[in-house]
């Protein structure tokens, strides 16, 4: 007797199978050319013909796999019997070693076929799903925005333009001379202090603001001018909500004949107002910089908090926005500008806290951050 399957799913076939060995042992014949008797044939057959019934059934890819290792695979029901064959005469193996094999081919080309089913399936699906309109307009770049600090230095450059006044531009590593000396601050002046900054070699600094823009146009085109320079400043600075180490400023100047206070308040107030659209509380008081004389400081009310108090304007209803004054004699005489003949003042604005104000923003490290979730409410 031949050994017995065991198998769940398998069982059917494999017990016609078992019974067709049993017959295959005791019915011996010796002619290898002799035609298989159906009695031999038709367990194999039916091996083969319920699994190609389950293989056209399976419902799915996963379903077929399953079906193929119970038939074919190395523990499957034809494995087990091509095992068995060993038992055989040596003329019924062959024999029943070509049904095997008619019977593995026709169960594998069966799997191919219905796995292609499933694949062309999958493939329609797929298709289906993922279709693709390519008759539709593409959607297009995604449209970038320029900087709140690009787009507020834009508007004055045009506003101080249509003025009369040129857009300067100076370098950010600038030297000792232009951003203190000429500037009335000479090596042992204390307002040094106020604007620790960043050396590097050769006597060259990071400038600490944009006034020496200022010394650049005056030796450049002398008087009449009306010139304005934004730019990036640095600082070695505590960093808090309003002040950053790295910041933009605005300088203007205008020199020319009896110009006087009266032109830098007009000039101030226009530009304050074109840039808020609005009326906006502002105060002058005094304040020193040594460029300047008389200097004053122009704060205007906070925006954020509208005066209340908040942490941009520590609390005291007023921003910083600007230094300016009339331009000291000295800073004309170190430029070649007579003080007799010429006067004029300048202005030194605080482009980043303005932006902060425009646009209200309450925190200054927002704009230098490159956080796009950020940006990309400009
Ligand atoms: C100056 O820088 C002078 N050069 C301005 C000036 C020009 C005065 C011409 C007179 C004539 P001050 O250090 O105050 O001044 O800076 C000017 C403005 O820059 C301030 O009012 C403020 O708005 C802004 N600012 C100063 N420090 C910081 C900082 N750390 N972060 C952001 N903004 C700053």
């Amino acid at each position: 007797m031949l050994a017995l399957y065991q198998t769940g799913q398998a069982a059917r076939p494999l017990q016609w199978f078992r019974r067709h060995v049993t017959l295959i042992t005791y019915g011996v014949s010796s002619d290898d050319n002799a035609p298989v008797p159906p009695l031999m044939a038709e367990p194999l057959e039916r091996l083969a013909s319920t699994a190609l019934e389950r293989i056209r059934e399976a419902p799915s890819a996963e379903h077929l796999e399953s079906v193929r290792i119970e038939v074919l695979g190395r523990k499957g029901a034809l494995a087990q019997v091509s095992k068995d064959m060993g038992k055989l005469a040596a003329g019924e193996r062959a024999r029943v070693g070509r049904l095997l094999n008619e019977a593995k081919r026709a169960v594998e080309e069966a799997i191919e076929a219905r796995r292609g089913d499933f694949e062309r399936a999958a493939l329609q699906s797929r298709l289906e799903a993922e279709w693709i309109d390519l008759t539709l307009p593409a959607p297009g770049p995604r449209p970038g925005s320029l900087h709140p600090i690009t787009q507020i230095t834009r508007e004055i450059e045009e506003l101080f333009t249509s003025l009369g006044f040129a857009v300067l531009s100076g370098p950010e590593v600038e030297t000792e001379h232009n951003n203190f000396d000429a500037l009335n601050i000479p090596a042992d002046h204390p307002a040094r202090d106020t604007m620790d900054t960043f050396f590097v070699e050769g006597g060259h600094l990071l400038r600490t603001h944009t006034s020496p823009v200022q010394v650049r146009g005056m030796l450049r085109f002398g008087p009449p001018l009306r010139m304005i320079a934004p730019g990036r400043v640095f600082r070695n600075e505590e960093v808090d909500a309003s002040h950053d180490h790295t910041f933009h400023q605005v300088e203007g100047m205008m020199v020319d004949r009896d110009v006087s206070v009266a032109h830098l308040i007009y000039f101030m107030k226009t530009m304050l107002s074109a840039i808020f659209r609005r009326e906006i509380a502002v105060r002058l008081r005094p304040g020193y910089f040594p460029f300047v004389e008389p200097g004053f400081e122009l704060d205007i009310q906070c925006l954020l908090c509208g005066g209340a108090g908040c942490a941009v304007c520590k609390q005291s209803g007023w921003v910083e926005q600007m230094g300016c004054g009339m331009v000291h004699p000295n800073v004309l005489r170190s430029s070649g500008i007579d003080p007799d003949v010429w006067s004029g003042f300048a202005f030194g604005l605080g482009l980043t806290r303005l932006a902060m104000m425009r646009y209200g923003i309450d925190d200054i490290r927002l704009l230098l951050g490159g956080d796009l979730r950020f940006l990309r409410q400009f």
